[in-house]
């Protein structure tokens, strides 16, 4: 099942591989020891000294091969680990993700589910940390979360094994989520431009297009093994003409832009840590009044969601 090739297959019985993405330090290591136990290959990645960590998790509906993928920040690479990460997504057909965000980090987590959906892939989030984030006054309306990005949402506290046996009964059945939003005009035209040059793959055409027009060098070699030198050059000459159309750099175009998308939906899943806050500054009485005082006040409750 991919999402993009509008396929309606069930996820297949055989072996079927799922990949762990998220930020650096956020609990993949620990959800994937807790899924495929004591039996996990470790190896480095081709090509690479990166390693990559393989194992199987055996479940009533099938059997899965669940890889732990590098830390990564953003799925157009700046580093040899986030290079491997789009690279397993890239080319070793990924049946599902499974994207696990540290729930204090939701913003820098966001910024990845949205390069993870715009790639078409099936997908499940998983809120890890949840005692941490809860600890910090940091509720995130899961629902709300939820049917925004219309995927399945599994709260977990991996270390004390809390939300495993939720993200299990999920795990095999993620989602095509129906979350998206447009660039402006002239890079959506460019980006119809040129998905309309792009091979099939395991990822949606879209994405691959604006990955190229974020002036990501890592895809040129695997475009030169799939398409022909003078398409690369037309696909070249198209950023180089909506290049010449902004000030800014483009990849830092549409970086803003998914930022912007990020931050609307965080408005809407923190509504109840804005009312928490809201009730703390009614408390706070005429020292919330107060124009220091109260950016203060408020500033230390909400910035840990941000
Ligand atoms: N409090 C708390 N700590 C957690 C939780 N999950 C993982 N940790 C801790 O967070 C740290 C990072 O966990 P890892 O599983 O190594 O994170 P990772 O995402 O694999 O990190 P990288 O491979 O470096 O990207 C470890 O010290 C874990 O024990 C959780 O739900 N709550
Ligand atoms: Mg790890």
């Amino acid at each position: 099942m991919e999402c993009h090739s509008h396929k309606k297959t069930p996820l297949p019985k055989e072996m079927h591989k799922i990949a762990l993405i998220g930020n650096p330090n956020v609990g993949k290591s620990v959800i994937f020891g807790i899924l495929t136990g004591k039996y996990v290959a470790v190896s480095n990645y081709p090509g690479t000294t990166v390693e990559v960590a393989y194992g199987n998790l055996n479940l009533n509906n099938g059997r899965f091969l669940i890889i732990d993928t590098p830390g990564t920040n953003t799925l157009i690479p700046m580093s040899e680990d986030e290079k491997v990460t789009r690279d397993i997504l890239l080319n070793e057909k990924i049946a599902s993700t499974v994207q696990v965000a540290d729930s204090k980090n939701l913003r820098r987590a966001l910024l990845i589910t949205l390069q993870l959906i715009e790639m078409g892939l099936p997908y499940l989030l998983v809120l890890n940390m949840d005692d941490e984030a809860r600890s910090r006054g940091i509720i995130i309306d899961n629902k709300k979360l939820s049917e925004i990005l219309s995927v399945p949402i599994i709260p977990t506290v991996a270390t004390q094994r809390q939300g495993i046996p939720l993200l299990l009964q999920h795990i095999a059945a993620p989602a095509c989520s129906k979350f998206s939003f447009k660039y402006d005009e002239q890079l959506e035209d460019a980006i119809k431009e040129i998905t309309q040059l792009l091979p099939d793959s395991n990822i949606a055409k879209r994405s691959l297009a604006v990955m190229l027009l974020s002036g990501d060098e890592s895809l040129k070699e695997w475009l030169h093994s799939k398409i022909s030198d003078s398409v690369i050059k037309t696909i070249d000459s198209i950023y180089q003409r909506t290049q010449t159309k902004y000030h800014g750099q483009l990849g830092y175009l549409i970086n803003q832009r998914r930022l912007r998308a990020a931050d609307e939906i965080l408005q809407s899943v923190f509504t109840p840590a804005l009312e928490k806050a809201r009730g703390i500054k009614e408390s706070f009485g005429k020292w919330s009044m107060h124009p220091v005082w109260g950016i203060l006040i408020m500033a230390s409750v909400l910035i840990p969601c941000l």
